[in-house]
């Protein structure tokens, strides 16, 4: 079995419609994960052991993603030094401006890599991860080559009616 490498986290079930499309880019790329349900106000205690343990369990990178008041990535970036890509998910109320005020204005000395709101945000946070992982892993970085690739080559170059 494959060497896990990032731990998917989110505040709640109702985030994973979103975050899966972070988990689906590792799936395509090869690259480890774990997800799990972490929420910096509901399940406290289970953030702190989370970002306590991360590092020496062997993850490599977290994506976190969270909806409102998010302060689930930056609570974990302030738990372990391991990179934390924060995904701002998408909200009724606010459309996920809240999400992404309450992620990216990260205080000096503990940052968190901020993606776009919602699906294409998550995606991008799984491709982020596997970019940091490929700096160590020439195989992962060819696989990752292939994949943006093979976007670009389905790019038409120029449009058509419907
Ligand atoms: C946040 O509250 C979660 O990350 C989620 O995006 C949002 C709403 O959670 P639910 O009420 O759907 O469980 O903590």
């Amino acid at each position: 079995m494959a060497e896990l490498k990032v731990g998917i986290i989110m505040g709640s079930q109702s985030d994973w419609a979103t975050m899966r499309e972070a988990a689906e880019i590792l799936d395509q790329l090869g690259v480890a994960y774990e997800t799990k349900i972490v929420s910096a106000h509901r399940t406290p205690d289970r953030l702190w052991d989370y970002g306590k343990t991360a590092a020496e369990r062997g993850l490599k990178v977290i994506v976190a993603g969270a909806g409102g008041a998010a302060h689930l990535p930056g609570m974990m970036a302030s738990k372990t030094r391991l990179p934390v890509i924060g995904v701002p998910v998408q909200t009724k109320a606010l459309s996920g401006v809240d999400s992404l005020y309450s992620i990216v204005q990260m205080p000096k000395g503990f940052p968190v890599a901020t993606m776009a709101i919602g699906a294409a945000g998550a995606a991008n946070a799984g491709l982020m991860a596997a970019a940091i992982l490929a700096t160590s892993d020439d195989a992962l970085g060819q696989r990752l080559d292939n994949w943006r690739n093979a976007l670009s080559a389905s790019i038409p170059d120029a449009p058509q009616d419907d």
